[in-house]
């Protein structure tokens, strides 16, 4: 049995890393570790965590870097001593829409493995893709026209599952591994998201897809909570096997498979609960209920990701810490510090000069490039540095309050804009933030809200079953605090600047 006083964990594996937090049952942080692709499994040669292909759209990580992951997530843990036996249970998180293909037999191996052997030496043959493709890939855009077409079109395709067809969404990517390489869809069993996946190699079996992430695949029924035997068909044959049956996110799975009680010493009543998608997780460690939906708007900003109407609506662009590092590296000596000093030495609106740095082919809008324009909206090849550096901040800044503001965000007197991800440990970026969207920037003490998020969701899960709600476990866990606030009539300058950010938007989409 578990020791009084257990502990519940948190993973999340995130496109750059792998992270798992530990808190103990007051919900405080007692453990925290992670594993850097690029940096500790150097073997796998990925840059910020993915390959990219030739073709520039097609964007995928090793599985088994993933699994190798895992095994040194797990060994770190111990190293430092981390009392595994006093787990309760644990839950996570993945990158969205990634998908991972199982070959056949995989599942008799993940019932069996011996604990005198890592994770990725077992697993090694057990995956009939061996490159995942991720959410960062735009490959399939002809996919996603055969997707709507064969369901009647895109707002057919959006009544049904939530979404119109988006290339990162896994139906498609199905869709085109079936089409490009039927060999390798026959030969595969089973399909997991990256949340699912990581879930299937703590439980030794084949774990659910949650409501939540399986929502972002294009062939979820949203209403029926369901897979759409239409969108299931225009994708793949056979797929709904491979594919198992969606589960609430709460659900426990199981325990943990006995690998982990001997490799590891967990206790072996661990329960596993279903894992889901970062953004959803993000929103569980930021604490948004419901009655937030009004006030709230929630940004991550390891990739900025403007979610908000709590999984109803959601918009997410792909370049962000990415692009930014960039700029720091070509306009600030590659040093945070530097690119602070910069953003100081400059002024909210940047005495007019306005910039787009699409560094890979954006999400929303599809444009890809660097595109400057001064105060008389000519375009320029160039920024003096420091210009450069707020340009990129105000830019990606001003394009998550046009995109919030199309989907009928509006900012009130008790807005708060709810920060997270990587970036938010910065005050200068959040203090950009802050001032266009001319509301107070909140934050935790953790810059990774989704990791935490599902430690708070381990403890629910658990929960669950007896009735209580999340809000319910949550009651006695820290607020958010207020990080920075806006300054003094900054609207008057972000104001026209962003009718001329979407003006100019205009400009940059019709001449790409
Ligand atoms: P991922 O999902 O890729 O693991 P995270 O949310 O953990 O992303 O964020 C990682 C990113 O955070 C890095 O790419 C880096 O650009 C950004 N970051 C980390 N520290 C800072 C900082 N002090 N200022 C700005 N950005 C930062
Ligand atoms: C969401 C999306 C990204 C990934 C990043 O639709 O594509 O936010 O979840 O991890």
């Amino acid at each position: 049995m578990a020791a009084a006083g257990g502990y519940y964990l948190g993973v999340d594996l995130s496109t750059q890393q792998l992270k798992a937090i530990a808190i103990d049952d007051n919900l405080n942080v007692i453990h925290e570790t992670s594993v850097k692709f690029d940096d500790d499994l150097p073997e796998f040669g990925t840059q910020d965590g993915a390959h990219v292909h030739s073709d520039k759209l097609t964007v995928t990580t090793p599985v088994l870097l993933w699994v190798k992951a895992l095994d040194m997530l797990l060994e770190r843990m111990k190293i430092s001593n981390f009392d595994f036996s006093k787990l309760k249970s644990l839950s996570g998180t993945g990158q969205q829409h990634g998908s991972v293909y199982w070959k056949e037999g995989a599942i008799q191996t993940l019932k069996n493995m011996p604990d005198d052997r890592s994770l990725h030496q077992i697993l090694e043959t057990s995956f009939a893709v061996k490159e995942s493709p991720i959410w960062m890939d735009s490959s399939t855009t002809e996919e996603c026209l055969q997707l709507e077409k064969s369901v009647g079109g895109p707002q057919n395709l959006a009544d049904i599952t939530g979404s119109r067809a988006y290339e990162r969404f896994t139906g498609n990517q199905i869709a085109k591994i079936n089409k490009k390489n039927p060999e390798d869809y026959k030969k595969t069993e089973r399909i997991s998201l990256v949340s699912s996946f990581v879930a299937s190699l703590f439980l030794g079996d084949y774990a659910a897809i949650d409501y939540s992430d399986g929502s972002g695949m294009n062939l979820m029924d949203i209403r029926a909570h369901n897979w759409s035997q239409r969108c299931l068909d225009a994708c793949a044959p056979g797929l709904k096997e491979k594919l198992g049956a969606p589960l609430p996110s709460h659900s426990i799975l199981g325990s943990v498979s006995p690998y982990y009680v001997k490799r590891f010493g967990f206790n072996s009543e661990c329960k596993v609960i279903a894992f889901t998608g970062d953004n959803p997780a993000s929103l569980a460690g930021m604490q948004l209920q419901r009655g937030d939906i009004a006030s709230t708007i929630f940004l991550r900003l390891g990739f900025p990701v403007v979610s908000m109407r709590l999984f109803i609506e959601f918009f997410s662009f792909k370049n962000g810490s990415l692009t930014r590092e960039k700029i720091r590296d070509e306009s600030a000596s590659g040093s945070w510090d530097e690119f602070a000093k910069a953003l100081k030495a400059t002024c909210p609106g940047n005495n007019g000069n306005l910039g787009f740095y699409f560094d890979v082919m954006e999400i929303t809008p599809a444009v890809v490039g660097i595109h400057r324009f001064n105060a008389k909206n000519c375009k320029v090849s160039k920024f003096p540095k420091e210009v450069d550096v707020r340009a990129v901040i105000e830019g990606q800044m001003l394009a998550k309050r046009a995109y919030a503001e199309k989907l009928g965000f509006e900012v009130l007197k008790d807005t708060r804009v709810l920060a997270t991800g990587g970036a938010s440990s910065n005050p200068d970026i959040l203090q950009v933030l802050a001032d266009v969207f001319n509301a107070p920037v909140y934050t935790r003490d953790t810059t990774n809200s989704a990791c935490l998020g599902c430690a708070y969701r381990a403890k629910h899960g658990l929960q669950a079953a007896s009735g209580q709600s999340f809000a319910d476990t949550m009651k006695n866990a820290p607020e958010p605090k207020v990080a920075v606030t806006p300054a003094c009539e900054v609207d008057k300058v972000y104001g026209p600047m962003l009718a001329r950010y979407m003006e100019l938007e205009k400009l940059v989409r019709n001449n790409c």
